[in-house]
């Protein structure tokens, strides 16, 4: 992003610049013609600003809700917007806010080896330094089993016509 700028050279005076005084190409539109007028004799400089404004993170993540223990977890720092797109930006993942980078890719998986409630911390740094931070929290639960189906029954050795009891008491899940 730049910004036009023009100032006056000592006590030099600008009489009026129409319209022209300051436009951002990334967010608007660049004058088709720029008039300065000046006083007789007066100095003035005009020049361009350089500014840069950080990026602006966007996790987004699939499954979106809560997850289970070592289920796979998609990433994406995608939705990230920055004022001089398309250049690129440096992503660093750290899914458990632990400090420690744990991928500087752009769109990472990662799973949880264990419950609880985990905020994830995505920093997006540009070209020129500037950096922009988000998080976002993954509920972890316990891992979801297929129940354990047994039973038991009784007599062992039934004869014909025999009632037999079914006990599936001792099933997990
Ligand atoms: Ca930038
Ligand atoms: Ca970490």
């Amino acid at each position: 992003m730049a910004i036009l700028t023009i100032e006056p050279v000592g006590n030099n005076a600008i009489a009026s610049h129409d319209g022209c005084d300051t436009f951002v190409p990334a967010t608007g539109a660049m004058p088709a013609e720029c008039r300065v007028t000046l006083s007789r004799h007066r100095l003035v400089t005009i020049g361009f600003t350089d500014v840069n404004a950080p990026p602006q993170p966007v996790i987004s993540r699939t499954p979106a809700g809560a997850v289970a223990v070592n289920q796979t977890i998609q990433f994406s720092g995608a939705g990230t917007t920055d004022d001089q797109d398309p250049q690129p930006l440096n992503y660093q993942w750290d899914f458990d806010n632990n400090g420690s980078v744990d991928s500087q890719a752009l769109s990472p998986t990662y799973a949880y080896s264990s419950e609880g409630t985990y905020t994830v911390r995505l920093r997006v740094t540009d070209l020129q330094g500037a950096a922009g931070e988000t998080t976002t929290s993954v509920v972890v639960t316990s891992a979801n089993r297929p129940p354990v189906a047994s039973f038991t029954y009784a007599p062992a050795n039934p004869t014909v016509g025999q009632t037999v009891m079914f006990d599936a008491s001792g099933s997990a899940g």
